[in-house]
């Protein structure tokens, strides 16, 4: 096998040159591929779309040990094997669930399922050794860090350099900390979220009534401008970089429902107004089993006829978008070969396992070239970026190396600033600039 690095002869850059694999043809050096791994490990990402806060939000920022195995994948999970009753487990402290949890999902089973192997992953990054298999002293050593040090340091692990925030002026935890203002952390940024105006509306007019926002329960021009002046206000109070709203499977568009109206004449005016993206994540079936809280949401398949139709008809409008259905995914990228206003990222909840991050990355790929944005974490709980990314990367690498191989096959040999060049889009470059064109 020859493996040679030579400098290209039709330019001073070093290229990738190929190896002759035997019968099988062309692919890339093996110390190429793990070049290119590297290079996809030490590029820092834009993470665009997690729950987790600036510092500044106190406890709304949820790190450690015991957030990190109560999340709510892992609860689901643990669910498959208890024969507590629901509102037991419900009942127990945070660390007595965690317990409950490590000792039925580490300890009785092999933790072989993603959400499993994310937290030893994490535990492997900070220096601590999973096979000791020895929570209390895995909970002393997380007992030792104070929040800011450990943001920096899981933002390191993680290699992340921004992260966006969920952000709902709905949430009376967070907004009295938004009315009040802080020093922002310039590492994190804002998103306004908008779930309650969209889905609720018969709820929210009340709330937005209060704040003295001059709404009916009607969708009066005076009602959508009082609407429009809350989403300024929130958008100017957070420096928000995307409105965002998570949909139901059964979202249709346009339909002359509330909703649909909400977004036709406030929020998709307010957008343009403001150039910022309207991000949806398409595709929950919320509560589905509402034993479960948080853990209890599924999935569904969606129509993006709905998607296709906003694309469209608001060609001035961007669109951020990301469906949970693995069998929305094709007629997704099929959608972003058709609309440039959309711009579709991550591999979301229940699609974030490896096996799935692979075909809808090389899928995007082959259909998108490396217009889209491969992966956000959703991370809930801080720890979570130490063990998602590498996980995220790992597939995006692996897409990456095939890819390049095949071009090889063609003659076509990518310097190392191409491929560099092509790294820094799929992690940030290409979502960042799609929200300030
Ligand atoms: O709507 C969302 O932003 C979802 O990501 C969450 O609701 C969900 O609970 C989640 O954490 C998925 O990863
Ligand atoms: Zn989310």
């Amino acid at each position: 096998m020859l493996d040679r690095r030579d400098a290209c002869p039709t330019t001073q850059e070093h290229c990738f040159h190929l190896t002759k694999a035997s019968a099988r043809g062309f692919t890339l050096g093996r110390m190429l591929a793990k070049q290119i791994e590297q290079m996809v490990e030490a590029t820092p990402v834009i993470d665009v779309h997690t729950h987790l806060y600036d510092r500044a939000f106190g406890d709304l920022l949820l790190w450690g040990i015991d957030d990190l195995l109560t999340y709510h994948y892992l609860v689901a999970e643990v669910f498959r094997y208890l024969e507590v009753p629901s509102k037991k487990f419900w009942s127990l402290t945070k660390a007595e669930q965690a317990d409950l949890i490590w000792k039925t999902l580490f300890i009785e089973h092999s933790p072989v399922s993603e959400a499993c192997r994310g937290v030893l992953t994490t535990l492997q990054a900070h220096g601590l050794d999973p096979k000791q298999r020895d929570l209390a002293s895995i909970r002393k050593w997380f007992a030792n860090w104070k929040v800011d040090d450990y943001i920096t340091r899981c933002m390191e692990l993680g290699r992340v350099k921004t992260i966006c925030m969920t952000n709902s002026p709905f949430d009376d935890l967070e907004r009295p900390v938004w009315e009040r203002g802080f020093q922002r952390d310039d590492r994190f940024a804002a998103a306004l979220r908008i779930d309650p105006l969209l889905l609720d509306w018969a709820n929210t007019a009340p709330r937005l009534k209060e704040w003295r926002y001059a709404v009916s329960s009607d969708l009066s021009a005076a009602t959508v401008s009082a609407v429009r002046t809350f989403l300024a206000d929130w958008t100017k109070r957070i420096k928000a970089n995307y409105l965002m709203v998570s949909l139901p499977a059964s979202f249709t568009f346009p339909d002359g429902s509330v909703t649909g109206q909400l977004i036709e004449k406030a929020v998709l005016p307010h957008c343009q107004e403001f150039g910022l993206p309207f991000a949806l994540m398409i595709g929950v079936k919320r509560a589905l089993n509402p034993e479960l809280r948080l853990a209890g949401d599924g999935s569904g398949l969606s129509d993006l006829q709905a998607l296709s139709n906003l694309c469209a008809q608001f060609p001035e409008n961007k669109f951020l978008a990301t469906v949970l259905a693995r069998e929305n995914q094709h007629e997704l990228c099929v959608l972003a070969r058709k609309f440039r206003n959309l711009h579709i990222f991550g591999c979301w909840w229940f699609t974030n396992i490896p096996y799935v991050v692979e075909e809808m990355t090389r899928m995007r790929v082959e259909l998108l070239g490396l217009s889209f944005t491969p992966q956000h974490s959703d991370a809930r709980v801080l720890d979570q970026i130490v063990y998602k990314w590498p996980h995220s990367r790992r597939v995006v690498s692996k897409v990456l190396v095939e890819k390049y191989s095949d071009l090889a096959r063609t003659g076509w040999e990518p310097t190392q600033s191409e491929i560099e060049r092509d790294v820094k889009e799929l992690l940030g470059g290409g979502f960042e600039r799609f929200c300030q064109k």
